[in-house]
């Protein structure tokens, strides 16, 4: 038991500094707001782009954690879903120290769900672009007792071998859609594996959802 105390240093512990690191550190703002990200943001055709979150993500040596197999829909919603992650590496993110794979064609999938958005009528199927939503409780009584977010459904247990795994060399960026299925394995390595990552959405006749967190 460590009873509350670091097992490694503070700079060998921290797992993520975010939100909004586009918005308070020059640094960040300006790779997020460079020319080449704009450029990128054309190209693929976003007329009204914006950006919703930032995040630096550390997954150090021997802790840095898991994170599951997810869609990042799920967190961040807009209707139409027009949302994609920039994910740059700041080191070699390898198959030893955590780099990201992916589910191939997941962002084409849709999933036939029971309405769970409070814009919904209830009890009425419909097809999402996503599995699960990440969403303020629409309980006020659950809401005011501090139970304030909550999930829309279970975490999905895709198969292991539905995955191919991405490493990518520093200084390179991956561009993830709003709706393909990825994950990062634990950092069990003693690599570290630092990326900086920010969230477009698209707001030109998209709605970002009230019900976000
Ligand atoms: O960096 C990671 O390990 C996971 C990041 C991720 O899944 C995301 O930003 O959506």
């Amino acid at each position: 038991m460590h009873l509350g105390n670091l097992i490694f240093p503070k700079e060998r512990s921290v797992n993520k500094i975010g939100h909004a690191l586009h918005v308070l550190d020059p640094n960040f703002k300006r790779i997020t707001f460079s020319d080449k990200i704009k450029t990128i943001l054309h190209d693929l055709e976003y007329k009204k782009p914006a950006i919703c979150q930032s995040m630096y993500i550390f997954k150090q040596p021997y802790i840095g954690a898991k994170v599951g197999p997810h869609q990042d829909g799920t967190f961040l919603f807009n209707e139409p879903l027009n949302i994609m992650g920039v994910w740059i590496a700041l080191e070699d993110a390898t198959l030893e120290n955590g780099c990201l794979s992916f589910i191939p064609k997941s962002h084409t999938r849709n999933y036939v769900t029971l309405s769970y958005t409070q814009t919904h009528e209830n009890n009425t199927c419909f097809l999402e672009p996503i599995e699960r939503r990440f969403i303020r409780n629409p309980n006020k009584e659950e809401f005011d007792n501090g139970n304030l977010l909550m999930f829309t459904g279970p975490e999905s247990q895709p198969e292991e071998s539905e995955f191919v795994l991405c490493p990518i060399k520093a200084g390179d960026a991956i561009l993830i859609h709003g709706q393909v299925v990825h994950k990062s394995e634990q950092n069990t390595s003693p690599i570290t594996r630092q990326i900086y990552t920010f969230h477009v959405i698209e707001t030109n006749n998209s709605t970002y959802s009230k019900e976000n967190w």
